[in-house]
């Protein structure tokens, strides 16, 4: 009889060896003894009687595998001849060239969902959240399946409850396999953008020669991405163009997104609306010094722009988070001024208000470095640019230290420290607490919180 406090297994109720030892000693040819289940007879007979059902088990098999082979055929390619509306299988045509700076197309009517796969229509796609807001990721088409991990993450972390939508931006026209492979992936509406050539070019005002004269050195210094003409783009693009694209007119805030990230804990609120109804307006995850050497002039300029703008300057500002310890408690108008210790939020992750971007300081900020040149004859990053900014022309309790938040990009990652953060966000963080960027020493986190205080998860 079956025991349930002794038998393991009520299938075979008797058999309590370990259960993989009947394939075992089958493969070897003996049967362990009180084995009922597995049949009668000397293994050879066996063999031969399993032979022929095997034959004839192969022929049924090889007749319902071409039965289906040729119902597959005939269900995708038959449809493809068919003449009318695209619900029956209407052949994809590429659109026209698009005007540089638009909608490169609506993704959705590019697809044939018999070859593509299902793939939901914009119009189902419902935004839950309230906010208007965006994710935005700035990609090249060879970055798609970093691009694709970006988003499964904040999908299914975050998006999957709110919907909202993601605006893909790029120097070159998107391939259809990336806009099919990210529209499929995203919850909410997809919108691609061409960036217009005069947000990503060589502006009249620079010399050239003595940009690739720079850019030699920096490579020899072996300074990362000193030699790098589509880095530079990039970061004058991210600093002063990409609120401009017209794809993001209608929104009041994004999510910087880039591939390649790690997003490790459940968001189940609207960061959005937290910023919004908070008075934030500037968000980040991780913040470290800049290397000095691409920014050598970065600072000087600030201070000659600020010293001929004063008004921009919060009266609240966090100047002090920027400031060298020997400076700590100057103002910028001090005489000697004081230096700057490159700390600055790491802009790959950035939950901001383009607002912020679009106000006359920082507009006036951008041309004020534009025309210095600092983002070609060195190589300024968007990073300080964007943080100098928001240090300055915001109120320290305008900036959000989103300490919920377990991020990571390469090579510096960080997660909430609480136990009980862990478990109520269901952080699944690959590296140990003590591990997070924000005990590290290189880290800027201790000098944010100085100047603001720590944030529930920090
Ligand atoms: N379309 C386009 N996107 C670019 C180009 N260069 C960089 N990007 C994107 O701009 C963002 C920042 O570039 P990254 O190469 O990640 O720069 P980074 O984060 O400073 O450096 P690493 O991530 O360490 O390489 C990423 O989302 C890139 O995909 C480019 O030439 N064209
Ligand atoms: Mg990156």
């Amino acid at each position: 009889m079956y025991n349930p406090a002794t038998d393991r297994s009520p299938i075979s109720p008797s058999f309590t060896a370990n259960p993989f030892d009947k394939y075992k000693s089958a493969r070897e040819g003996t049967l362990p003894d009180g084995i009922n289940g597995i049949g009668t007879g000397s293994w050879p007979d066996r063999f031969s009687a399993r032979k022929k059902v095997g034959e004839r088990r192969r022929v049924v098999r090889v007749i319902v595998i071409a039965f289906l082979v040729g119902f597959l055929i005939w269900f995708f390619v038959t449809p493809l001849n068919w003449t009318s509306g695209r619900n029956s299988g209407e052949l994809y045509t590429p659109p026209a060239d698009q005007p540089e700076g638009k909608a490169q197309h609506d993704s959705i009517d590019r697809f044939n969902p018999q070859v593509d796969g299902p793939i939901i229509p914009h119009e189902s796609r419902e935004q839950f959240g309230k906010e208007k807001a965006s994710f935005v990721m700035l990609i090249r088409n060879q970055e798609l399946q970093d691009a694709l991990k970006s988003m499964k993450q904040i999908e299914d972390r975050f998006n999957h409850r709110y919907h909202y939508p993601w605006t893909f931006l790029n120097d070159v026209p998107f391939t259809e396999e990336f806009i099919r492979e990210t529209t499929k992936r995203a919850s909410g509406k997809t919108e691609y953008g061409l960036i217009p050539k005069e947000h990503w070019s060589v502006p009249d005002n620079i010399d050239q020669d003595k940009m690739r004269a720079a850019m030699k050195k920096m490579e020899q210094d072996r300074v990362i991405y000193g030699g790098s003409l589509s880095y530079r783009h990039m970061c004058r693009f991210n600093s002063g163009f990409f609120w401009r694209q017209e794809l993001l007119d209608k929104y009041e805030w994004y999510w910087r997104v880039e591939p390649g990230i790690g997003f490790y804990c459940d968001v189940d609120y609207d960061p959005f609306e937290f910023m919004r109804l908070s008075g934030k307006k500037y968000g980040f995850t991780i913040t470290l010094p800049e290397y000095k050497s691409t920014i050598a002039t970065l600072w000087p300029q600030t201070l000659e722009f600020m010293k001929k703008n004063p008004q921009y300057l919060n009266s609240n500002s966090s100047l002090q988070y920027l400031l060298e310890d020997k400076d700590q408690g100057k103002e910028l108008s001090s005489d000697p001024p004081p230096e700057y210790n490159g700390c600055h939020f790491w802009s790959n992750f950035e939950i901001a208000s383009l607002d912020l971007w679009r106000s006359e300081a920082y507009r006036n900020y951008f041309d004020h470095l534009d025309n210095a040149g600092g983002f070609f004859y060195e190589r300024w990053g968007d990073a300080p640019v964007h943080s100098i900014a928001a240090a300055l022309f915001l109120g320290t309790q305008e900036v959000h230290h989103f300490a919920d938040m377990g991020y990571m990009h390469v090579p510096w990652s960080r997660c909430p420290q609480p136990d009980e953060f862990h478990k109520y966000s269901k952080c699944v963080c690959p590296f140990e607490k003590k591990d997070s960027f924000d005990l590290n020493g290189w880290s800027c986190q201790p000098r944010w919180w100085k100047i603001a205080g720590k944030e529930y998860g920090a």
